[in-house]
């Protein structure tokens, strides 16, 4: 059965009614007449927490969510990612990261093919590999072993790798170095490279298509400083391994494809930190523990899999997201996790929530009539609360906020845990009860500045409290807010996993690049701006006294 236009689906216009008289309350009048909200409006998959009951919401707003995520067909196209159908449609591919971290014992045939043996073949090459480099068995050039690894990639070959390295850096082995390079900007390549010592440096190209024109360039210029330090273009097959699932490219840029580990197009870029995208991970903190990291992303898998949607951790996230985008019309999300392993984790999210729900039409290709997906942007707790929260307590726009917190840190030291998480409850709670005038007052304010202290509350949070961060708690997060983006996706109808936007950009500057490096005039035809833009940075880059040196 085909579902109705979003905006015509019965359970979409109940909301919008319901939208409107929820209008006359907030949060703090809600939780006045509703001792047990705090109890209630709660969720937890995995040792995560969702406290819910900050949202601007009531059981008959969760209720209506879930039909419309039910009048929308969440269960069947889920069921369909899960049995590998092309749901990629702009692309016409299967969308199977959930393959990635199935257990071996699993079993997901797709045309023909048991996709979970090819992944744990991978994972069996991975986890030799990582072993021997671990143990100082794989010797580079000159016989020495490695101790450091720079990971060459961009988007999502790049901000997972990253961002798992800093998440699981207290499991991580000590005495390797781990670098991320991802800009072509030629200082990222040079700045990694500074310190380190050719014949010690193991480098992995990651580029799922390996065409990519940043990673090829800094790909190509890390093989020149190799070959130079090393004097010997051989040295290239112990220090140079490839992740792609393009084979013949890899050759063609001279990896030995015996150092090259495979991926598939069914594997989204931005969806593949666990794939062999993720080699930089397993060699930082061994096989075992990323095998925890595979086994936490598997058991949230399941629980969205199977979980009733009103109990369902990343369903009631992706709702609770939709509510706040399409209802209350909320363009922006602050994540800000109090756990400074987490810090790139907004990056990483940014990537995923926006290239998957950044889109303008439907799988048909009819232009949507509501908004999509918000603007995900954030910082480590308590660094944001000096600097841009002044805007979330009292800025024009409501900013719903994800606070992440834990109850335990791993490097315990004195009384600092405690401090920064009650951090997390106290901003909560001020976000959403605000400070009346007459409270103000009452701490001896002087009248002219009782409006400036003000704060109106009713601003939504969503607080996510889990023991302690380790891998298999980070597997189980990231999967989290993959499902709740596919939630999102599924309900406004929209291809989650293609990114026409990133494709543009792709082709867009090669057609530049010639009229920058010419040693002649080039003859433009752009448009004025531009070709005076073009003009202006060729005068500007003859002028050599403009460097300072
Ligand atoms: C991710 C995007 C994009 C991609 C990069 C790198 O979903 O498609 O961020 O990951 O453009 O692409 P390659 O891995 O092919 O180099």
């Amino acid at each position: 059965m085909t579902a109705l236009p979003l905006r015509q689906r019965s359970a979409w216009l109940a909301l919008e009614a319901h939208r409107n008289t929820l209008r006359a309350t907030n949060l703090r009048t809600l939780f006045a007449e509703d001792p047990k909200r705090g109890q209630r409006l709660r969720a937890e998959a995995e040792g995560i927490h969702l406290d819910y009951s900050k949202q601007r919401v009531t059981d008959e707003t969760v209720r209506l969510l879930v039909e419309l995520a039910k009048e929308s067909g969440l269960g069947e196209r889920r069921d369909q990612m899960f049995r590998g159908e092309h749901i990629n449609v702009s692309e016409d591919r299967a969308v199977l990261h959930v393959a990635l971290r199935m257990p071996k014992s699993a079993s997901l045939v797709v045309d023909g093919v048991d996709v979970v043996d090819e992944v744990h073949a991978v994972l069996d090459q991975m986890s030799s590999f990582a072993t021997r480099v671990r143990e100082g068995e794989w010797k580079g050039h000159t016989g020495k072993a490695i101790r450091n690894v720079v990971n060459i990639g961009i988007g999502g070959s790049d901000l997972g790798p990253v961002m798992a390295y800093e998440a699981l850096r207290y499991y991580s082995r000590r005495d390797l170095t781990f670098h991320f390079v991802s800009n072509v900007d030629s200082t990222d390549l040079v700045e990694a490279l500074r310190d380190l010592r050719a014949d010690e440096t193991l480098f992995i190209i990651s580029s799922k298509t390996f065409g990519t024109l940043e990673t090829l360039t800094n790909a190509t210029s890390a093989r020149r400083w190799l070959i130079e330090q090393l004097g010997d273009e051989s040295a290239i097959a112990k220090h140079f391994v490839a992740v792609s699932t393009n084979a013949e490219k890899v050759a063609a840029f001279g990896i030995d494809p015996e150092n090259m580990f495979v991926f598939w197009d069914w594997v989204g870029g931005r969806y593949s930190m666990e794939s062999a995208i993720g080699l930089s991970t397993m060699l930082a903190i061994g096989p075992e523990r990323y095998f925890e990291l595979l086994d936490g992303f598997h058991a949230m898998d399941e629980h969205f899999r199977t979980a009733p949607f009103n109990e369902n951790l990343p369903v009631l996230m992706g709702l609770l997201a939709l509510w706040n985008r399409d209802f209350l019309g909320s363009a922006s999300v602050g994540v800000m996790p109090y756990e400074q392993y987490l810090k790139r984790l907004p990056a990483y999210l940014q990537q995923l929530t926006m290239e998957s729900n950044g889109k303008h039409v439907t799988l048909d290709g009819s232009t949507v009539d509501y908004d999509t997906g918000a603007l995900y942007w954030g910082e480590p707790g308590t660094n944001g609360q000096h600097s841009f929260y002044q805007m979330i307590h009292q800025g024009t726009t409501v900013i719903p906020v994800d606070l992440i917190g834990f109850a335990k840190s791993l490097n315990a030291l004195g009384e600092h845990h405690d401090i920064l998480s009650s951090n997390v409850f106290a901003q909560a709670q001020a976000l959403a009860f605000g400070k009346t005038a007459d409270e103000v007052r009452a701490e001896g304010t002087p009248e002219h500045v009782v409006p400036h202290r003000v704060m109106e509350g009713n601003r939504p949070t969503n607080v996510l409290l889990a023991e302690v961060l380790t891998p298999r708690l980070l597997g189980s997060l990231v999967a989290l807010y993959e499902h709740s983006v596919f939630t999102q996706g599924a309900i406004w109808g929209i291809d989650s996993f293609d990114q026409w936007g990133v494709e543009l950009g792709k082709v867009l500057a090669v057609a530049i690049i010639p009229e920058l490096e010419s040693e002649t005039e080039p003859s433009l035809a752009h448009d004025s701006s531009t070709n005076e833009l073009i003009t202006l940075y060729r005068r500007l880059k003859r002028n050599e006294d403009t460097h300072g040196n």
